[in-house]
């Protein structure tokens, strides 16, 4: 694609603009002429040839083309006798240099960088026309019939639209107007416009309108037009586009529709805090300070903010920009609600949303799933849970005892007020891994086989995990066990306070349960910590004194005390379906301590919601054992039913069918 330009005329209506050079090269701001910029838009288009037809201080247009020193290859041909010729003659003086599509403009028009995107992006021939704009008096006029061009001219005004010398030829459609242009120019019509050509072809150019409405697009003939045309840049050149990334690398798809927002005026970036992004799809892999510094460093953008919840609402009404700019991935979907709400801001002052076509290019899909797969490495997961916690507050995980129930946990996501809501940790759970074994749980499944539960899920998943430790056995194996479960990418160890055959806490007082002395459980606590050899791994010591009626005073004392050894989060239980003790617990305890992270498991007190307990103070809410008690009745009612029915078919209504089962196993992790 080549671009042609009209350079050759005398701009006599300038006045002194024009005395010692030609009109293009008058400026129309503080850094730019009309031709550099026209040529930079070209440039950054990605045309890297250009005619420029020369005449008038033709000398000096050339000196100057190459000074302004852009990945350009000029071509300039001059027509002789411009100051006898209308510019039909100097395309004719081209001619043999215009063998291609062809972006045709004159030399003294100006537009904004969105009509010739739009000129572009055409995939037909076609002149900017605008529907919106008045017809001229004196200016060219485009007879449009069914969105193509009939005629040009100052003379028309029946069916015509405004319309602007700026054109995209497509090669068979440009050698048919050419043709014309040629037998005008040598049968001595050479002093008309080379639109009067293109009129003796009654559309057989093809050319499309393309309305570019009140986008800018005018020609500078005198020094008011230069006055509106400077006024209108300047306006054009104060806005504002904003974009909000919730990426933590950038592809070349990023980069790509950060240039086009760019090309729409000063880009503000919004960069969505850890907590925003870790609430709609995963924790970042690197935090929003340093996904701030990322953008930063894209040449050109103007600012970098930033944008702490999904909802634009802040940014917007805090820096008005004059456009958002987004993919259309979020036209349908659950991010819509976000977007009607930023359209609806927009419309409060004026503003405008573009969008862009989602890209869907599977080099960008596939470098999204090597992220994936490199969050489920050890050293990636094992840090993310500490991260979570520092962005969110509030951390919530699921019980996973095998492979799929981790896929559950790692892919269900609920949409809600243009969120995603989705479990950010899973829980491995003693209870459920031996139920799963069909054991009782008292610490009679081993390590070896719980590690293998642990791998099972790893394999599948990416989320943090939260180990159920038991008692964490002797203390000179729990040793051994904190390290083997770093090296697995365990984020969280809990240990309970018990010592003896441990059984499980919702057995209560039921059962004999012995609690361990404050000495030696907070020797086992100092103990592991002094094993672990990561940083981010963290030793949770649990508290089994309101289960086993101890009171709220020994459950508080253990708690500092363990704190003291070197835990890194406490957890409380209960069994009580009324959640005050553990209420009272946490006042208590954040009255001394506010930092310390506090892990409940409400299967018992499950009244409450998780944003009522953040509010509290507690950290991290376990569901411990849901998933299991879910799949147990489905499981014995589907035997039950084969069972009295001697064959599967009234079963059938009840079961899942094989191919949607499948669709949860990744092809790869
Ligand atoms: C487990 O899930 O194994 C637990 C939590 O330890 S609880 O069953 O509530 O004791
Ligand atoms: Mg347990």
């Amino acid at each position: 694609m080549k671009a042609l330009i009209l350079n050759s005329g005398l701009g006599s209506r300038m006045g002194v603009l024009t005395s010692e050079h030609p009109k293009c090269m008058t400026e129309i701001n503080s850094h730019e002429t009309i031709l550099s910029r026209q040529l930079r838009q070209i440039a950054d288009a990605g045309i890297e040839e250009v005619v420029i037809t020369t005449g008038y201080y033709d000398g000096v247009l050339v000196n100057y083309c190459n000074s302004l020193d852009l990945p350009i290859h000029f071509t300039f041909v001059k027509n002789p006798i411009y100051n006898q010729t209308n510019y039909i003659y100097s395309i004719y003086c081209a001619r043999e240099e215009l063998d291609d599509d062809i972006i045709l403009m004159h030399g003294d028009l100006v537009f904004e960088n969105g009509v010739f995107d739009k000129v572009m992006a055409s995939p037909v021939s076609c002149m900017t026309v605008s529907s919106t704009l008045p017809l001229p008096e004196k200016d060219f006029k485009a007879v449009v019939k069914n969105d193509m061009i009939m005629k040009v001219g100052i003379e028309f005004f029946n069916d015509a639209m405004e319309a602007q010398p700026l054109y995209k030829l497509l090669k068979n459609d440009w050698k048919i107007w050419l043709d014309k242009i040629v037998e005008f120019c040598e049968s001595d019509k050479r002093n008309v416009y080379a639109e009067n050509a293109l009129n003796e072809l009654d559309g057989a150019a093809n050319i499309h309108t393309l309305d570019v409405e009140n986008l800018l697009c005018s020609e500078i003939d005198n020094p008011e037009d230069l006055a509106v045309v400077t006024a209108r840049l300047k306006e054009i050149e104060s806005r504002t586009v904003y974009m909000c990334f919730a990426s933590d690398i950038i592809h070349g798809g990023h980069i790509a529709i950060i240039k086009k927002a760019q090309r729409l005026g000063k880009l503000i970036i919004g960069v969505l805090s850890d907590e925003a992004v870790a609430s709609y799809k995963r924790m970042p892999l690197v935090p929003a300070s340093e996904r701030k510094l990322m953008f930063e460093n894209i040449a050109g953008v103007y600012k970098v903010v930033d944008q702490d919840s999904l909802s634009y609402r802040t940014n917007l009404e805090k820096y008005k920009p004059s456009i958002v700019v987004h993919g259309d991935d979020w036209v349908t979907g659950f991010q819509r609600p976000i977007r009607d709400e930023v359209t609806d801001i927009l419309a409060t002052y004026g503003g405008k949303l573009v969008e862009y076509p989602y890209s869907s290019d599977p080099k960008y899909a596939e470098i999204d799933a090597r992220t994936r797969s490199d969050l489920a490495m050890p050293d990636i997961r094992r840090g993310r849970l500490k991260r979570m916690l520092d962005a969110k507050g509030l951390v919530t995980a699921m019980e996973a005892h095998d492979g799929l129930t981790g896929l559950i946990v790692e892919n269900t996501v609920v949409h809600q007020e243009g969120g995603a809501h989705q479990f950010d940790a899973m829980w491995i759970s003693s209870l459920c891994d031996s139920t799963a074994k069909g054991k009782p749980d008292i610490e009679l499944v081993d390590m070896t086989s719980r590690f293998r539960t642990i791998e099972d899920i790893t394999e599948v998943t990416t989320k943090p995990i939260i180990f159920d430790g038991d008692t964490g056995g002797k203390t000179e194996h729990f040793v051994y066990t904190v390290r083997s479960l770093e090296r697995l990418g365990v984020s969280m160890v809990i240990i309970e306070d018990k010592t003896g055959l441990k059984k499980n806490s919702l057995f209560g007082t039921e059962v004999v349960q012995t609690q361990d002395s404050i000495e030696n459980f907070s020797a086992k606590i100092k103990a592991g910590k002094k094993a672990q050899r990561t940083k981010e791994f963290m030793i949770c010591a649990r508290i089994e004194s309101l289960i086993l009626e101890q009171g709220m005073e020994d459950a508080l004392i253990r708690a500092f005390a363990f704190v003291e050894a070197g835990a890194d989060a406490i957890m409380i239980h209960s069994r009580k379906k009324d959640p005050s003790e553990i209420q009272e617990f946490i006042e208590k305890f954040r009255a001394k301590d506010c930092m310390t992270p506090i892990v409940l498991v409400p299967t018992s007190f499950n009244s409450v919601t998780e944003e009522e307990w953040k509010e509290r103070g507690a950290n991290i809410i376990i569901y411990a054992n849901q998933l299991m008690r879910a799949e147990v009745p489905a499981m014995q009612k589907a035997a039950e039913t084969i069972l009295k029915n001697h064959r599967a078919e009234e079963c059938d209504a009840m079961l899942m069918p094989f191919k949607e089962i499948i669709r949860l196993i990744p092809a790869e992790v």
